[in-house]
């Protein structure tokens, strides 16, 4: 409970920043965005990474109210970088709670309006698990999200036994294939599961992005089934803007 409290003081206090991890084509050498990830600095300067909050925001009302400050702060930070001539996508997770919220393609409509940010250049990422609960209105707001130009992703995918005719009706751009199909060493058996998951994006013309992508190893391995859009460790850990903005001019 002393944790929820410290949470509601720092949804409050914006003590939240984000941090940028690349997106590369291996094949083009192209950035192709960057996905925007939430830290949170308490004040005695401990940084907490999500994972140990963000169930805490879902069950206690805060995730809504700090899904839209992480949307509006990545909405904004992108639209400086288009505004100085460099542009980059900018992926945005999406919690469930958020998605389901009423309010949130107005919420989407209005940041893209008030930053200015072309919806071309604004990725959202939604987990499967949530895109098989209540099918008929994730529907609905896929299609309203799409309306406005965005791009739409799929998370962690794989993980979450999506139906596969269900998803060949949603209007998503792309797949983000989760780093647990990843080949390890000694772990050759789960090289049919990866090439399974990515011939399934390529036959539903959807962009596949590899993630956690941590050794040269892995990289080649797919790369060899066809998926050339990797985010890693391997290319570059998530960075704050000014080492992301460096980071970037020195991979270009
Ligand atoms: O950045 P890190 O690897 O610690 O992220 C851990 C988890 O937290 C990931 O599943 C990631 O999707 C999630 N996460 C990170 N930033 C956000 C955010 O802004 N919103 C939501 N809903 N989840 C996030
Ligand atoms: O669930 P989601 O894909 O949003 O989570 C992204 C999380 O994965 C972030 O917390 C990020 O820090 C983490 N991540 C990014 N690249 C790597 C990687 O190469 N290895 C591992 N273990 N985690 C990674
Ligand atoms: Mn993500
Ligand atoms: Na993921």
């Amino acid at each position: 409970q002393a944790l929820l409290q410290a949470l509601k003081q720092a949804v409050h206090d914006e003590q939240f920043t984000l941090v940028y991890q690349p997106q590369v084509n291996v094949q083009t050498g192209a950035l192709e965005g960057a996905e925007a990830l939430l830290r949170w600095t308490r004040t005695d300067g401990q940084v907490i990474a999500p994972a140990t909050f963000i169930t805490l925001a879902e069950q206690s009302g805060v995730m809504v109210p700090l899904g839209r400050w992480v949307l509006r702060d990545a909405c904004e930070q992108a639209a400086r970088w288009h505004r100085a001539g460099r542009g980059l996508r900018v992926a945005v997770n999406v919690s469930a709670v958020q998605f389901q919220d009423a309010g949130f393609v107005q919420s989407v409509r209005a940041t893209l309006c008030e930053t200015g940010l072309p919806a071309a250049l604004l990725e959202l990422e939604v987990t499967e698990s949530l895109l098989m609960q209540d099918v008929p209105r994730v529907q609905a707001v896929l299609r309203e999200l799409k309306a406005l130009g965005v791009r739409l992703a799929i998370d962690d995918f794989g993980t979450g036994y999506s139906s596969l005719s269900y998803l060949q009706v949603l209007p998503i751009d792309t797949l983000k294939i989760d780093r647990s199909f990843l080949p390890r060493p000694g772990e050759e058996a789960s090289q049919a599961v990866l090439r399974a998951v990515v011939g399934l994006g390529q036959a539903l013309h959807m962009q596949l992005v590899a993630e956690g992508v941590e050794t040269g190893e892995q990289r080649r391995a797919v790369q060899a089934l066809g998926c050339v859009v990797m985010q890693g460790f391997h290319f570059a850990r998530p960075m704050p803007v000014t080492a992301l903005e460096a980071w970037r001019d020195a991979w270009a």
